[in-house]
């Protein structure tokens, strides 16, 4: 993931939250993948608030490396679940699982969303969360693995000045790359930031509240990776809140989006099975 994060062009990552998410990104074409939590939470029915455990979430990265068939996926770590020792044990979980990196953001546990409206909650002291991607660093076995550490000054309206000593604090702590988040509708925040911090590793974004900007404006600003982070999900909930209505008021699904049963099976490669049961059985 390193090598991607610091090519010259912008890296695209793709939210999945599931195997069959994953696959689907990465059949239409993109390079890298983001293991959204809130995407993660929502699909199980439970809050963006460290509600799953954090086995739950190396398990469902497990599901997406297979799903994503050798894209390189970001996952998010939340605030790492604890301390340093709680986050360097996910590091090293994900990474045995074929993870290509891990984000942490610097919020306390239990972390809420960022979008989560009067959210208020506190920042990690940031010397502390610095030496948490330490640690996390410490354990990591392959170069190419990437820990990401992630402005919340932002979102939590302590500003610019706050985010650009944070952002040197973590990266000279041996973070991979920033990721510096906004919850703004234009680049206002981010355009500030990418003029004004002088560091060296690649900067990541999630515009998510301004999805209208085009991306050559990323570049341009030398930005190296933008997430679009929960795009499936939402897609997918309406498609599914669709279908469960035309079968409940009208009992059809004449005007319901949906795929066939047999693009299902070919999702989940059936014919392979088919062929190596001929193979295998008697
Ligand atoms: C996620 O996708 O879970 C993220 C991005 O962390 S955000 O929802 O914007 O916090
Ligand atoms: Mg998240």
């Amino acid at each position: 993931m390193l090598k991607l994060l610091r090519k010259p062009s912008l890296t695209l990552f793709m939210e999945c939250h599931s195997g069959l998410s994953a696959k689907i990104a990465q059949e239409a074409g993109h390079e890298a993948l983001w293991a959204s939590g809130l995407s993660m939470s929502a699909s199980r029915g439970v809050r963006d608030a460290n509600e799953l455990s954090w086995t739950q979430v190396v398990d469902s990265c497990d599901e997406m490396v297979r799903g994503g068939g050798g894209l390189p996926l970001l996952v998010d770590g939340d605030t790492g679940y604890g301390n340093f020792n709680n986050a360097r044990r996910f590091v090293s979980a994900c990474e045995q699982r074929g993870v290509a990196g891990v984000c942490f953001e610097d919020k306390l546990f239990p972390k809420q969303n960022s979008f989560v409206l009067g959210e208020t909650q506190k920042l990690a002291d940031a010397k502390e969360f610095g030496l948490k991607i330490k640690a996390c660093k410490d354990v990591v076995q392959s170069d190419d693995f990437a820990v990401v550490a992630r402005l919340e000054s932002f979102i939590t309206g302590l500003g610019l000045e706050d985010a650009l000593q944070r952002a040197t604090i973590y990266e000279d702590h041996g973070a991979d790359a920033i990721l510096c988040h906004s919850k703004k509708d234009t680049t206002e925040d981010i355009e500030a930031f990418m003029e004004n911090w002088k560091g060296n590793v690649p900067v990541i974004i999630v515009p998510t509240t301004y999805i209208n900007t085009p991306i050559s404006k990323f570049d341009e600003l030398g930005v190296s990776g933008v997430i679009w982070a929960n795009h499936q999900l939402r897609s997918s909930v309406l498609a599914m809140q669709q279908v469960c209505k035309d079968l409940a008021w009208n009992h059809n699904i004449k005007d319901s989006p949906m795929v066939s049963v047999k693009e299902i099976f070919r999702l989940q490669e059936q014919d392979q099975l088919n062929e190596d049961e001929k193979k295998y059985e008697l």
